[in-house]
């Protein structure tokens, strides 16, 4: 499946579901709008993150939504995702492009225009302009690019970026209007109450209504 909507990727994070059940989470933002799911695990096993994928994979399967795994190549081939989305130390590009092959999509994390430009030259399918702001959802974050650097960013590549990194109802519309293609959050939509009201706030304020 190719992404046709950028605009709002929920990154649906383990380790930020307070006891709830993730797939459930995450549908309540799929049905409130979310246009892409990016599922992050970072303190599961093997086994255990293959097995949400897969459970994640089937509740999302009826709504035709974008499904992405973070950092683990192995986990998208066999739980049959759309793609990955993999950081500068993960797997390289080429090496995930010859495993996934061109109909998966690849997204690679950045944080310089170097490494936009680098991403694209090898064939990634977007960017993640990461960190945005700051956050308390990532440990060892690099420098925050802010809105300067994203548009510096979106000025020098042309496939899509999406920004993270301390994004919200309040300031995404700024984010867009830097030259981002969307947002992706993890805290804006699974720290809030109510999923589906931020969920929609999120999406008013990246597609510009009032
Ligand atoms: N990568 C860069 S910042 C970040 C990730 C995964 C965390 C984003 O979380 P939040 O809560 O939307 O700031
Ligand atoms: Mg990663």
């Amino acid at each position: 499946m190719k992404i046709k909507n950028w605009k709002l990727c929920l990154v649906a994070d383990a380790d930020f579901t307070a006891g709830k059940d993730l797939p459930a989470l995450t549908l309540k933002a799929v049905k409130a709008g979310a246009s892409i799911i990016q599922l992050r695990a970072k303190n599961l096993d093997a086994g255990e993150f293959l097995d949400l994928a897969l459970r994640m994979s089937n509740i999302l399967g009826p709504h035709n939504i974008p499904f992405i795994i973070n950092d683990k190549v192995d986990i998208a081939q066999a739980c049959k995702a759309d793609g990955v989305h993999l950081g500068q130390k993960d797997m390289p590009l080429s090496q995930a492009r010859k495993i996934l092959g061109n109909d998966k999509i690849i997204g690679i994390s950045v944080n310089t225009v170097e490494e936009a430009i680098k991403a694209e030259t090898e064939g990634a399918d977007y960017l993640g302009a990461s960190p945005l702001f700051y956050t308390d959802s990532k440990k060892d974050l690099d420098p925050e690019l802010g809105l300067k650097g994203l548009q510096e960013m979106c000025k020098q590549v042309n496939i899509p970026i999406l920004a993270i990194g301390g994004i919200n109802s309040s300031n995404a519309s700024e984010v867009m209007a830097a030259g981002a293609d969307g947002i992706a959050v993890i805290s804006a939509i699974l720290g809030a109450d109510d999923i589906s009201l931020s969920t929609q706030r999120l999406l008013k304020a990246v597609s510009n209504l009032s």
